[in-house]
């Protein structure tokens, strides 16, 4: 098996994939078996964190990763989530101390849409694009994927409260993908 993972290997079969655990980042993953779009629009994929040496700051991590989901099959997502389930943090907010510094792993893995967008209302944040570097690339409160792009971003709440997040293309928040962080 090509170990850039192409190769299909079949039901029942298994496989071990050796890699070398860098670049230091966020890193999507997915299969590569046909058909692909359907994989996708399953939700068929997952995130691979490579700390650098010494690893980050500390923090309140928690890994996000947008998904879009093709009920009907027509190619366009009816539903999106953040990790897998519409709705599940608009009714059950990140609960994280105020004050204290939140880092969030994003990764666009939504098909079918050109973009999407993480954006929290009242505070700004710093980003880190794919968490390739160290030092911020930007300092924002909207920042823009395009499919399998990936930041890390890092801020505080400071007061408390809620605070909520949702990607700004609001079709995307309408249907699944609004949350909440509370401030506790
Ligand atoms: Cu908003």
């Amino acid at each position: 098996v090509s170990q850039d993972g192409w190769q299909p290997i079949p039901a029942g079969g298994a496989e071990t994939y050796r890699l070398r655990a860098g670049p230091v980042g966020l890193h999507p993953y997915h299969c590569h078996a046909l058909p692909l779009s359907q994989h996708i629009a399953r939700g068929l994929y997952g995130a691979l964190i490579v700390d650098p040496p010494g690893g980050r700051a500390p923090a309140h991590e928690f890994v996000l990763v947008l998904c879009g989901f093709d009920l009907d099959g027509d190619g366009r997502n009816e539903l999106y989530a953040w990790n897998g389930v519409a709705g599940f943090f608009a009714r059950f907010p990140i609960k994280v101390p105020a004050g204290e510094r939140v880092r969030l792993y994003l990764v666009n893995m939504v098909s079918g849409d050109p973009v999407a967008s993480f954006h929290l209302h009242a505070e700004t944040f710093d980003v880190y694009r794919t968490g390739t570097r160290l030092e911020p690339d930007e300092h924002t409160d909207v920042v823009t994927l395009s499919q399998a792009e990936r930041a890390v971003v890092e801020f505080q709440l400071p007061e408390r409260g809620r605070y909520m997040f949702h990607p700004h293309q609001v079709h995307m928040a309408e249907r699944g993908a609004m949350g909440w962080f509370a401030a506790v």
